[in-house]
């Protein structure tokens, strides 16, 4: 008879799950031993919420679910950031934790503490099965949860003593009917006003990557020659150079947009959350008389922040065959607002490079020109958050599809590491670059180490200001510029601690140094961090979040 941790095994594997993420604990012992046994892969990390930052970024990556492994007590705590980041971003992480013996439930144990309770406000479902037999069906519906609807984040823990335990292997129930079969959608309504509009807009995000909707969204722009503006994972799905392809949808990245959506008269939002990136549908973005259709597959989303004219609640690429079917067979013809859209664009482009100065230590701005006139345009991006990173989503361009990984709406600093080993394990025949700051890079430094171990060689590019240069300005904002406090740093040499752990990386400081440093980098075949000096400059989206600030606090004289 096999023991728990094999019908655990045997359940992930008829799942189609190959990969566990983890950090080994005594709780895992035994279902590590049966996986390693079964040929899954493990990846072994150094920090659970580097585990289930990974395998939520595997789970992105893939479009499937993804499973994280970490022991109980303290290793559930530490994985907790992951798993509520993968909420919040709609990936289906499958957490798992062992725990102490069950027969030690409330006992004054070792490690004992209320998991599942734990976990339950940051996922879609929490459980813990009572008994060895139970595990392959816990395991099969917490799949199916994560992956429905909506997806996301998803809790199992298993006491080490269920997993050590022997049952009869049960079969495996029948699969689930894959999906609501899709009735015809009606798009009528929304074709008809999207042909009488003078300033369409549309603004695409994740769902169009989680719905495997890339083909149909670039067949229904070419269609109707609408501008499509991109964010979150919708990033690359039509790729920046695109004639139709606008840029982030972020107004905090992409100020072109302030003055386009302003002017809009109708906006197509498909799988994106009218949420706080896009200023709640609200005033600071969007004209009151603007009108929008919601295309998204979570009931509660449509109309939520901003009334719609028309709401569909579908599966967008099956909304955007239906749309591009409805939108007839001959293509629209192009308008003069697609070249005024064009013209702010191209506007905006060129703000950025007007930022970029020549002085020391380097402007990001000047930094990132440099680095988009370097990288082959094949590589993915791993993105974590702070002013350094931001100006970087600014002026790089998005080319492919899924290879743009971003912190979600939990902003989670410190995972872009993380995350890109998940992506670089992935493709490891395609360039990954791991892009953050000083500070973020410290939360898991440790997961150099695993890089490292794994063979990955990732570039991981850090911006050096010596500080939470983000945080500096927001701070000096909100005192009216008195000394900040807690926001500064060492210039520390992180690519000697990359060294330390085995892999390579060098200091740059000037411009004309970028370019030789990426070949050396490529060339290594390991990672290697490139440790940048940079100045601290506000981003355009640290400017834009204090914009939205002016108001909210009284000034130091008391007046508002
Ligand atoms: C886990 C976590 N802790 C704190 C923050 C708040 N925070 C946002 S940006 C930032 C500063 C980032 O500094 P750094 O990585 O050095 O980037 P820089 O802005 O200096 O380029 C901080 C502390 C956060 N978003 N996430
Ligand atoms: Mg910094």
């Amino acid at each position: 008879m096999p023991n728990g941790a094999e019908l655990f095994v045997e359940a992930a594997l008829e799942l189609g799950i190959d990969t566990i993420f983890t950090l080994v604990g005594d709780h895992l012992n035994e279902v590590l031993a049966a996986a390693a046994r079964r040929g899954m892969r493990i990846v072994d990390m150094r920090h659970e919420s580097g585990v289930t930052h990974a395998a939520d970024a595997w789970a992105r990556v893939h479009r499937r679910p993804a499973l994280s492994l970490v022991t109980g007590g303290p290793g559930h705590t530490n994985s907790l950031t992951g798993i509520a980041t993968a909420m919040l971003a709609g990936s289906p992480l499958i957490a798992v934790s062992g725990s102490r013996p069950s027969t030690l439930a409330g006992r004054q144990a070792f490690q004992d503490i209320d998991q599942v309770g734990m976990a339950r406000p940051v996922v879609k479902w929490a459980a813990e099965p009572a008994s060895t037999a139970e595990i392959p069906a816990c395991l099969r519906k917490a799949y199916e949860v994560a992956d429905a609807g909506r997806k996301g984040a998803v809790h199992l823990t298993i006491p080490v003593d269920l997993f050590v335990a022997q049952a009869p292997e049960t079969p495996a129930s029948p699969a689930p009917p894959a999906g609501r079969p899709a009735g015809p959608l009606h798009m009528g309504a929304a074709i008809d006003l999207l042909r009488s509009a003078a300033r369409p807009v549309l603004i695409a995000g994740s769902g169009i990557w989680w719905s495997r909707a890339e083909d149909a969204l670039r067949r229904f722009i070419e269609r109707t020659n609408l501008p499509l503006y991109t964010i979150t994972m919708a990033r690359g799905t039509v790729a920046d150079d695109h004639p139709l392809a606008m840029g982030y949808a972020d107004p905090a990245l992409n100020y072109a947009v302030h003055t386009v959506f302003r002017e809009a008269d109708l906006f197509l939002v498909v799988g994106k959350r009218i949420d706080y990136r896009l200023a709640l549908g609200g005033a600071r973005l969007f004209p009151a008389e603007a009108r929008f259709i919601q295309v998204d597959i979570h009931p509660p989303e449509l109309g939520l922040n901003r009334p719609l004219e028309v709401a569909v609640c579908a599966d967008a690429r099956l909304a955007l065959e239906a749309l591009t079917e409805a939108a007839g067979p001959a293509v629209w013809p192009p308008t003069p607002w697609l070249d005024r859209v064009r013209a702010l664009r191209r506007e905006w482009e060129a703000q950025l490079a007007a930022a970029a100065d020549a002085e020391l230590p380097l402007h990001p701005a000047a930094f990132f020109a440099g680095l988009k006139q370097a990288l082959p345009p094949a590589v993915l991006y791993s993105w974590d958050g702070g002013d350094f990173t931001h100006w970087g989503r600014a002026i790089l361009p998005a080319h492919h599809a899924g290879g743009w990984l971003r912190l979600g709406p939990l902003g989670t600093i410190g995972s872009a590491l993380p995350n890109a080993i998940a992506l670089q394990l992935a493709y490891p025949d395609r360039r990954v670059v791991a892009i953050t700051g000083d500070g973020a890079l410290g939360f898991y430094l440790a997961e150099m180490d695993t890089a490292v171990r794994h063979r990955l060689p990732i570039l991981l590019i850090v911006g050096n200001d010596a500080g939470w240069g983000l945080e500096r300005e927001l701070q000096s904002f909100a005192t009216s510029g008195e000394p900040t406090v807690a926001c500064e740093l060492q210039a520390s040499r992180y690519d000697l601690v990359m060294q330390a752990f085995g892999g390579r990386g060098e200091t740059i400081e000037r411009l004309d140094q970028v370019r030789p440093a990426l070949e050396r980098a490529f060339a290594a075949g390991v990672p290697y961090c490139l440790n940048v000096t940079i100045r601290g400059v506000r981003s355009p989206f640290t400017d834009w979040q204090i914009a939205g600030k002016v108001g909210l606090r009284p000034a130091p004289n008391g007046k508002r």
